[in-house]
């Protein structure tokens, strides 16, 4: 094998790397690194999570000296600053490692191009743009994050065929079959933050932990849009048991005792500006972005899915569909609110990708824009 084909299959190997980092390294990017000399992978590293040392540098650890001479794999530019952990740069090029091959520039304000061009200037040979699509793709959370500011967000929802997430009594407990239902908790143990309207607390006492039943997995922290201050202080996700965080955002007009007696059961309350009758969620995603959450998954209800829709936050959808037809005028759809009235107004999704889960099928794709008024929609 040689040239851009080992180039491809090193690089291939450096993202499979980083995958170990998926839900951990947060927030910092999923990054894999490999070293090669004569062919042969003579060294791997992948950045575990924030704080620990970054992928390339745990691949020269594990080489020492014969480091020297060898082409250097990884996912993601090498980085030139002192962040959590000393920059990559000056480490790469002391140890005399020839050649770097990254899949791409990192968005990074501090490094973009920066690291790249520091390696050239010392007499590496940098290249850059092998799997750059997929790379990209890997770190989509990461790249939403440094380029908009803002965390990446998945909409998830458990449907009827016929699109139903309740009967018209409200129950829905349960539509989709042990398969799907494990593999919202999969998703639930990648994301840095859940986010859930109060209506949902109010209607099915969520208590909206990751329970997998695996070593290490992690619980996201749990975000409910209260615009009044509603959650009952009994409510799960205030459970002292239970260790996740929980952060209400509520609203201006939300009663002040209300807010103490949230914040002494040990919420983090948010005091944030209304859109209309409601909390503006792209707000609350500004609020989440300073706490260093980079990545949201948006579990119901309805309302609050319209709401995501419409303001446009909303990056990818995950519905998991299940053979059932549940029926009823009143039996809430996934998406409320007022509607659209032109089906050219409807959001279409990209890259729509089907995976069988038992009986039920996960349907997902990437959201290109707001509901109501997305120029693509003609298309
Ligand atoms: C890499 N390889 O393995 C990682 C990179 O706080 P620090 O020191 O961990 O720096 C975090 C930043 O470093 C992060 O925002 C990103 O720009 C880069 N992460 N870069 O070449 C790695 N984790
Ligand atoms: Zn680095």
């Amino acid at each position: 094998m040689e040239g851009q084909q080992a180039d491809r299959a090193f690089m291939a190997r450096a993202l499979a790397l980083a995958e170990a980092g998926r839900g951990r390294a947060s927030p910092n990017p999923m990054v894999g690194a490999l070293l090669v000399k004569e062919g042969r992978i003579v060294g791997e590293g992948f950045h575990a999570r924030a704080g620990a040392p970054h992928a390339e540098v745990m691949a020269l650890d594990a080489v020492g000296d014969a480091a020297r001479g060898a082409t250097l794999y990884v996912s993601l530019e090498p980085c030139c600053h002192h962040g959590r952990t000393p920059p990559c740069v000056p480490r790469i090029v002391a140890s005399g490692v020839r050649r770097v091959v990254a899949a791409t520039v990192d968005p990074n304000p501090q490094v973009n191009g920066r690291g790249l061009g520091l390696l050239r200037e010392a007499g590496v040979a940098a290249e850059v743009g092998v799997l750059e699509g997929e790379a990209v793709r890997l770190n989509e959370v990461f790249f939403t994050y440094m380029t908009d500011g803002r965390p990446f967000v998945t909409l998830k929802a458990a449907v009827s065929l016929d699109g139903k997430i309740a009967t018209v009594t409200g129950e829905s407990r349960w539509i989709t079959g042990e398969e799907a239902r494990r593999r919202v908790h999969e998703m639930r143990n990648e994301v840095d933050a859940i986010l859930v309207g109060i209506g949902t607390i109010l209607r099915d006492d969520p208590l909206l932990t990751t329970r997998l039943g695996i070593p290490g997995e992690r619980d996201p922290v749990r975000v409910v849009v209260d615009t009044l201050a509603r959650l009952p202080l009994d409510a799960r996700v205030l459970d002292p048991l239970s260790a996740a965080p929980t952060l209400v955002a509520v609203g201006p007009e939300a009663p002040a005792e209300r807010v103490v007696q949230l914040r002494e059961a040990g919420a983090t309350v948010l005091v944030l500006a209304q859109s209309g009758e409601r909390i503006s969620l792209a707000a609350v995603m500004r609020a989440l972005a300073a706490r260093e959450i980079t990545s949201v998954l948006i579990e119901g209800g309805a309302a609050v899915h319209a709401s995501a829709l419409a303001e446009g936050i909303v990056d990818k959808v995950a519905f998991f569909v299940a053979p059932l037809l549940i029926g009823g005028t009143t039996a809430p759809g996934a998406v409320g609110g007022p509607g659209i009235e032109k089906l050219a107004d409807a959001v279409p999704l990209r890259e729509v990708r089907i995976t069988p889960l038992g009986r039920d099928l996960l349907v997902e794709g990437y959201v290109q824009g707001p509901l109501g008024s997305h120029p693509c929609s003609r298309v």
